[in-house]
């Protein structure tokens, strides 16, 4: 499916104010970008590593998806995002090869990218988004 780079590392924090300082003064990133993802229910805040960006990631409600993680397993790595040239057709390679999918089609994330996740309970424990950016 011709995979080009790790897009992003997605990071599971209970406080994104309280999170920047590890990144901004510590590592030496800078945060360029906060933006809620309201159907996903989060908010996110980006930092760039190269071509690689790492997404960090707060719960706007006691049913967001992040939120049950933090619950379930504490702050940490939340999800690893691939980017594909066609991700239409990644997806259906993704499904012929049996791997389950938690979107059938490519939604809209976070930067305007067009994303869909696999479950993790098809890919060794790994919760994985492949994204695509039509803008490109
Ligand atoms: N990584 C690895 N395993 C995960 C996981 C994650 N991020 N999130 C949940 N799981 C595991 C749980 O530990 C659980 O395993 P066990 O049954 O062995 O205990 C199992 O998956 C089911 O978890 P759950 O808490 O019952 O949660 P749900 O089944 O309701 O949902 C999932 C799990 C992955 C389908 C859901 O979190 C999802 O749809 N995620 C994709 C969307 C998302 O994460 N959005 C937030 C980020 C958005 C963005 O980046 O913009």
């Amino acid at each position: 499916m011709n995979l080009s780079h790790i897009e992003h590392i997605g990071i599971a924090v209970k406080n994104l104010e309280e999170a920047l300082p590890y990144y901004e003064n510590v590592l030496g990133i800078k945060c360029y970008n906060i933006e809620e993802v309201a159907d996903q229910k989060v908010k996110t805040a980006f930092f760039k590593v190269g071509e690689t960006k790492i997404e960090l990631l707060e719960a706007t409600s006691e049913d967001s998806p992040v939120a049950k993680f933090i619950e379930k397993k504490g702050e940490g790595v939340h999800h690893i995002a691939f980017a594909v040239n066609n991700l239409e057709g990644a997806l259906q390679e993704c499904s012929d090869a049996g791997i389950k999918l938690i979107d059938q089609t490519p939604r809209k994330g976070a930067e305007g990218l067009s994303i869909a996740f696999l479950h993790p309970k098809s890919t060794q424990g790994v919760l994985t988004e492949l994204c695509e950016d039509k803008n490109k």
